[in-house]
This record gives C-alpha cells, sequence and structure tokens, in this order.
C-alpha cells in the first residue's frame, strides 16, 4: 500500500466511525433512553492531531500524538447547533478542551478543527477538565472548570495536588477570555454557575473540600453568592445538599450541569460517590429546587437515577458515570450527555416533563432497610386497592 493509500484508508475509517448512526435502547424505567453507541471517544479525535501525515517526515506513517479519553463535558444549544466543551485527555495524562457539534445532538458528533487554547491565569494550571457551560442573563456564557496544580506546601508528597475553579467566559466559544479563579478557603471542584442573579448576585454551587481527593469532613453540594465574575470570592458558604450514611453519595457529591428552571422548580444532575470493594463508584443522581430559592430542596428521589451499565462499567477509572451537560431542546427533550469510566461521551434522552415526575414522584430514600420495605408495601397496597 502506498503512503497516500494509507492516509486514504485512515480517513475513510475515521469517517465511518463519525457517520455511524446511533438508534435509542429503550429503557424499562420510562424516565430515559439510553443510545446505542457512544457519542464521543478518543477514536473520534480529528487526525490532524494525531498524525503527521506527511510523508516525508513521517514514511511510516505513526500515530505521534495518542488520545486516550474523550469525556466529562459540559454543553450548550447555541444558535441551534448542539454543541460541547468536551475534556479531552492525551495518553500524557494532560487534559485539555475541545469543542464538538453535532445537528441533532445525538449523532454526527464531530469536533473542531482545532483544540481550544486556553488563557492561563497565574500559576500555568498542570491539568483542566470538566467545564460546566453556564449562559447567564448578564449575556456572558461562563465556563467553570476544575484547575489542578502542584500543591507547594508538600513538595515531598508527588501525589499532593490543589484543585481551584478556573472561570473563562466567552460569546461564541471560540474567543475565551480567561477570569481569575475563584478565590475559597478550601478547595474547589464541581463548580457550577446558576444561570441567573439571585439577589442581584451571581450564584455558584460549589464542592469545598479539604483535599485533592477526599473531600474530609465537610463536603456536599454548596452554594455562594458572589458579587462578581471578574474577581469572585467565595465567602459564606452554606450545604444544601449533603452526603449521607450508606446512600449513593456517602463518599462525596458534586452538581453537575446547572440546573434546568421549570415550572414546577428548578432541576438538577448531580453525582453521588461511595467507595467498595472495587473503588469508588460514581452514579448520578437528582433532586429539585425551588424556584424562588434555587438553594432550597424541595424533592429528592431515593437512589441514583443512572448507574454504569454493560460497556460503560469499563474504561480508565472503572464503575464511573459523569455527567456535567445537558441540553434542553425546543420540545421539552432533554438530552443527558454523560461520560462512562472516565473514556467516553455517552447521550441519554428524557423530558422535562419525566424528570419533573421522577422528582416529584420517586420515593425518597427513607435511610433504613424498614423504611425502603414500607415504601414497598405502600405501593403493593395501592395496586391492590387497598
Ligand atoms: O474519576 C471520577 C471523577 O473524579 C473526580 O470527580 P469528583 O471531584 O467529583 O470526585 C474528577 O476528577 C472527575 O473528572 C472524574 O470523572
Amino acid at each position: 500500500m502506498t503512503f497516500e493509500e494509507k492516509v486514504e484508508l485512515l480517513r475513510k475509517r475515521h469517517e465511518e466511525l463519525l457517520a455511524r448512526p446511533n438508534s435509542p435502547v429503550e429503557e424499562s424505567n420510562g424516565v430515559y433512553r439510553r443510545y446505542s453507541n457512544p457519542v464521543l471517544t478518543a477514536a473520534h479525535v480529528p487526525l490532524e492531531w494525531r498524525y503527521d501525515l506527511s510523508q516525508q517526515s513521517n514514511p511510516l506513517l505513526l500515530e505521534r500524538i495518542g488520545i486516550n479519553a474523550a469525556f466529562n463535558a459540559g454543553a450548550i444549544l447555541l444558535d441551534g447547533r448542539h454543541l460541547m466543551v468536551v475534556r479531552v485527555e492525551g495518553v500524557d495524562r494532560k487534559s485539555f478542551f475541545a469543542v464538538a457539534e453535532s445537528a441533532d445532538g445525538i449523532s454526527g458528533w464531530r469536533f473542531w478543527d482545532y483544540p481550544i487554547t486556553l488563557p492561563e491565569w497565574g500559576e500555568p494550571a498542570t491539568n483542566v477538565y470538566d467545564m460546566r457551560l453556564t449562559r447567564h442573563e448578564d449575556g456572558w456564557i461562563y465556563g467553570i472548570f476544575c484547575v489542578e496544580r502542584k500543591d507547594h506546601t508538600a513538595e515531598d508528597d508527588l501525589s499532593a495536588a490543589t484543585a481551584a475553579a478556573g472561570v473563562v467566559r466567552t460569546r461564541d466559544l471560540k474567543t475565551w477570555e480567561r477570569l481569575p479563579d475563584i478565590r475559597s478557603a478550601s478547595q474547589q471542584r464541581n463548580v457550577v454557575l446558576h444561570p441567573e442573579f439571585v439577589d442581584g448576585k451571581y450564584a455558584l454551587y460549589t464542592r469545598p473540600a479539604d483535599g485533592f481527593i477526599d473531600t474530609g469532613s465537610g463536603g456536599g453540594i454548596g452554594w455562594a453568592l458572589v458579587d462578581d465574575m471578574e474577581n469572585a470570592v467565595i465567602g459564606d458558604e452554606k450545604i444544601i445538599n449533603t452526603r449521607r450514611y450508606h446512600t449513593i453519595k456517602e463518599t462525596k457529591n458534586g452538581e453537575g450541569p446547572h440546573p434546568i428552571k421549570t415550572p414546577q422548580g428548578w432541576l438538577h444532575l448531580a453525582h453521588g460517590v461511595r467507595n467498595c470493594a472495587w473503588g469508588l463508584r460514581y452514579v448520578l443522581y437528582m433532586y429539585m429546587t425551588a424556584l424562588d430559592d434555587p438553594s432550597r430542596v424541595t424533592a429528592e428521589p431515593g437512589g441514583y437515577f443512572l448507574a454504569p451499565q454493560g460497556d460503560e462499567f469499563i474504561g480508565d477509572v472503572g464503575n464511573v458515570v459523569f455527567s456535567n451537560g445537558w441540553i434542553v431542546e425546543p420540545d421539552g427533550r432533554v438530552l443527558i450527555y454523560y461520560a462512562s469510566s472516565d473514556t467516553r461521551m455517552h447521550v441519554a434522552e428524557s423530558s422535562v416533563e419525566r424528570l419533573v415526575d421522577y422528582c416529584l414522584n420517586t420515593p425518597a430514600d427513607g435511610l433504613t432497610t424498614g423504611a425502603s420495605v414500607r415504601t414497598i408495601v405502600e405501593m403493593i397496597d395501592k395496586n391492590r386497592g387497598k
């Protein structure tokens, strides 16, 4: 095979992957449906990012830059276009952001020609990841993401790192303005900007943590009001959604994408983490808060909303599903973008109506075995006309 033929074959296979159709898989619970194929994987990354396509400098046509994963994407519907800001991770373990686009949000996802060149702020980040996109009523689209740096207070511990919330803003996902990292007394990951002003201030969902991995004694999803995103400082922070013993969020939890406004309240998607013999298990759960006070929880179904299934269990970090992006379609459908095992992106489809029904009518976690059985017995009695 000539060099040109090899390049052509590479392009053909890549194109086949990108053009692969996606079909819905019926779920038994009626709340959402998954799709048969992941929407984005490392293999979707453009060939130009990975291969030197010159015969002169790469006569064997070897891949020069390996990509490990494409996951944990923020999402937005912009001028009718479905866009994700994807966490792409190289084989060097460095994550960066890249925009991918699809017409219908379900199939045909393609990366734009170049990854995002993120402006730096302060000490250059060792790693960045998990951007949440919020179109705020101030007119900007904000991206808040985790900035990881070496912890210089523990130089003898090679793994010691710090996590802070980095901030960028844009109007088109092409030109990005970097703002100062959010100042906070604790480490922060999973920080999400609420789309509306609350009491005239910007409102943040936070996840204060004592350390980089462990949240420590506190944790939970916090809530903080800040005066200014150009110099955001988290002062008073209250925990609005706590970790609980023997629940799906015993070890830690974190807000997913920004909540969706509905007539019945704000719909929230979050992740809950517990420990088991296999390591940390990440699942998604939902809760709702009051329309007039997005920090007041009004409903929380017991247990997980979506957990790893089948191939989703396997990947770089197994037994994980994570979501930081969803899109509400004009017809009320909700496209939930979630990553499995820190490796690839999937979509699940639901609707505002179904998600609100799920949140308001699924029994809460009674926190004991006895309470769970009583809930089931109540349902049986109802079904038997008692
Ligand atoms: O590996 C699972 C997830 O771990 C971290 O999430 P959290 O801070 O909620 O524990 C993040 O590194 C996230 O990107 C990753 O998917």
